[in-house]
């Protein structure tokens, strides 16, 4: 098995490394791709220093069995044939393919078996903030179809990349010392801020990120339940949370989605009140599953249920979920 990371020096790019090397992923080789910036660098990976290679259309990707690449949308519909016509799985982390009808868009706690079917060889893994709402609302929609989605989010800085993060340090830095703060990565200051605005708008006045968990979420879940969105950026470094209610076709207790969350693939529940426990993104940074807490009745609809989930945007929300693909991939035996 020869594997690829495209865009290797990025938080995901970096996390794919941990991740990896985590899970002791099946592999006899590792290349490792970056822009011209990082041509050169080199990284650990299980003791072993591999340099980063310049990523240039060639026959670099020829042996490949699969590349897992996050180096921003441009770059991947840019390479998507260098890196996928000696038969190489791609799976893209960016929003590059999402939405095109032949290319499946995968979470494998969800539908891992839309995985199969990739006349391009492409797999799009989804934006993050709608990957840990997929895996939560998947356990409730088998009790009783979703059919509408109001969310949310608390996003993180780790959403906007490795430098957002040191600048949100900085920020806060600059501020307590009552220093101008610099702001390159986010559209206004963030230390001590919520920015209402993560991506551009569109022109329905919702923003690109709160459409992508609109179209994303029915493509993954293969439904037509209505969602809407608003996608904030808070001042956390690293996990995204969100609030989230939704309205089934069938009112679903309380007692059911515990039990329903209790037995479902990477879902953990913490949700003890009294005892004033429930996710929180500090704790969950580095960590796996999607935590869902606070979960109750939506007072206003008996159809409704509330709730709160926190994930870790860079690796359930991108690295980890691109591995579980290619995991997914092996077990059937449509990887090698
Ligand atoms: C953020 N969710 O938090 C975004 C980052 O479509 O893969 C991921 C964007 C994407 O800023």
């Amino acid at each position: 098995m020869k594997v690829a990371i495209v865009g290797t020096s990025g938080a995901v790019g970096q996390e794919f490394l941990k991740v990896l090397a985590e899970r002791d992923f099946p592999m006899d080789e590792l290349l490792l791709f970056g822009s011209s910036r990082s041509a050169g660098t080199s990284y650990t990976f299980k003791g072993k220093q591999i340099v980063v290679k310049e990523l240039k259309h060639n026959d670099d990707f020829k042996g490949v069995d699969v590349a897992f690449v996050s180096a921003g949308a441009g770059i991947s519909k840019d390479y998507a044939e260098t890196i996928t016509k000696f038969g190489a799985v791609m799976i893209d982390n960016s929003s590059a393919f999402r939405m095109d009808n032949d290319v499946p868009l995968v979470v494998p706690e969800v539908n891992a078996a839309d995985a199969k079917v990739r006349p391009r060889g492409i797999i799009a893994n989804p934006n993050c903030t709608t990957i840990q709402m997929v895996v939560a609302l998947k356990p409730l929609n088998d009790i009783s179809k979703i059919k509408r989605v109001h969310v949310a989010t608390y996003q993180a800085a780790s959403g906007a990349g490795a430098a957002a993060m040191d600048e949100l340090l900085q920020q806060y830095k600059e501020a307590l010392n009552g220093d101008p703060v610099t702001v390159k990565k986010f559209v206004h200051q963030l230390a001590f801020n919520m920015i209402p605005q993560v991506d551009v708008f569109t022109d329905n006045g919702y923003t690109k990120e709160e459409m992508k968990m609109y179209n994303e979420t029915r493509k993954i879940m293969h439904t037509d339940a209505e969602v809407s969105a608003t996608c904030v950026r808070v001042p956390s470094l690293r996990a995204h949370s969100e609030a989230v209610w939704v309205e089934t076709e069938k009112p679903v207790s309380v007692e059911e989605a515990r039990n329903a969350w209790s037995n479902a693939d990477g879902v953990i529940l913490q949700d003890n009140p009294a005892e004033k426990e429930y996710p929180m993104p500090l704790f969950i940074a580095g960590k796996d599953p999607v935590y869902v807490g606070r979960i109750r009745k939506d007072l206003s609809n008996e159809k409704g249920l509330t709730f709160w989930c926190v994930s870790d945007q860079i690796k359930k929300g991108a690295a980890l979920n691109a591995v579980q693909i290619a995991e997914y991939l092996i077990k059937e035996g449509d990887l090698k």
